[in-house]
């Protein structure tokens, strides 16, 4: 039997690869674009903003090129510990990528953040695209039109691209433009490799959408979840995973578990439904609820909650 090298099946030089950071406001799709674009939820989508704590990598290949999306929280004014880490990682996430992706709404003015952002670009002459998302809300096309002129006036923008990140309008033709914005290079992950996020990162970010989603007002953002077991069954076909939600306050902690346990029970079920879906296995889902006051200002908890 013969030995082929890597070499011999794909000669060196061939490959092709680009860094593409998604930045912009809270709430605008960043995270919804992402998921669109690797076709894979590896980031959690809510309807309040701030909900992406952490960068988070998506990996699409697509024969010789790979891209690594970047997907960053939403940037706005950092009034804790925990948002000015969420910050960092957006102006780390700027620092060395090929190419950066502002998302904007698509219409209004572009608010003093995003023209920060633009200033970002400028300092490092960084190639960059914007992206008009969410046009699917649009009564008229031509609604985007003084945004799109704002846009062009506002920085040199290798294009301006209408999406839909919800029905996927447009973004064929956006990954036409990343595909092209690749340069020779070596792939970073392996070819099939959808995130480099781990799978325990992945259920604690599900259960805190799940949280995000069936609470309002004050909980939702004072809530972290750490995944404290995950454990294949022997000779079943079952994972017990165990997880904790921690709040800030003791009342918080009675709204997160509910009348008779209703809230948790929702939250729970609805996590691990999307739990079997990712990792296909069934899954038995243990949640406990726990108060850690104030963590969103302790270095300590914010660093044991997957920042660094
Ligand atoms: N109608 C419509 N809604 C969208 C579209 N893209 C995203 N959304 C919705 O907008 C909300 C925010 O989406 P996310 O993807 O979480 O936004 P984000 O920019 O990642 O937000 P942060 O993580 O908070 O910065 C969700 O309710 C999405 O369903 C779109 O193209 N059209
Ligand atoms: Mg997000």
């Amino acid at each position: 039997m013969s030995n082929i090298s890597i070499h011999e099946i794909n000669p060196a030089g061939e490959e092709k690869s680009a860094f593409i950071a998604l930045v912009g406001k809270p709430n605008v799709g960043k995270s919804s674009l992402l998921n669109r674009l690797i076709g894979e939820k590896v980031a959690i989508v809510t309807n309040k903003p701030q909900t992406t704590r952490t960068r988070i990598t998506g990996v699409l290949t697509k024969g010789e090129t790979q891209l690594v999306f970047l997907d960053t929280p939403g940037i706005h004014k950092p009034k804790t510990a925990l948002s000015q880490h969420m910050l960092k990682e957006i102006t780390d996430s700027v620092a060395d990528v090929d190419l950066a992706v502002l998302v904007v709404e698509p219409t209004g003015a572009l608010t003093k953040a995003e023209m920060e952002l633009v200033e970002d670009f400028r300092r490092q002459r960084l190639p960059a695209v914007a992206v008009l998302n969410k046009i699917d809300l649009l009564q008229n096309k031509e609604e985007m039109i003084p945004k799109m002129q704002l846009l062009s006036e506002a920085y040199p923008f290798e294009a301006i691209v209408p999406i839909s990140a919800l029905n996927g309008d447009g973004v064929e033709e956006l990954m036409k433009l990343f595909l092209d914005a690749a340069q020779p290079g070596p792939h970073f992950f392996p070819d099939d490799t959808l995130t480099d996020q781990p799978e325990r990162v992945i259920c604690a970010e599900i259960i805190r959408e799940k949280v995000l989603l069936n609470m309002q007002e004050e909980v939702p953002h004072g809530i972290a979840v750490t995944i404290e077991e995950m454990k294949e069954r022997e000779n079943q076909e079952l994972v017990d995973i165990r997880a904790v939600i921690y709040c800030e306050r003791q009342s918080h902690k009675g709204m997160v578990i509910g009348k008779g346990g209703q809230m948790l029970k929702t939250i729970a079920s609805q996590a691990r439904q999307d739990m079997e879906a990712f990792l296909g296995i069934k899954v038995n889902l243990q949640c406990w609820v726990k108060v850690k006051e104030d963590w969103r200002n302790q270095e300590r908890f914010i660093r044991n909650f997957g920042f660094n």
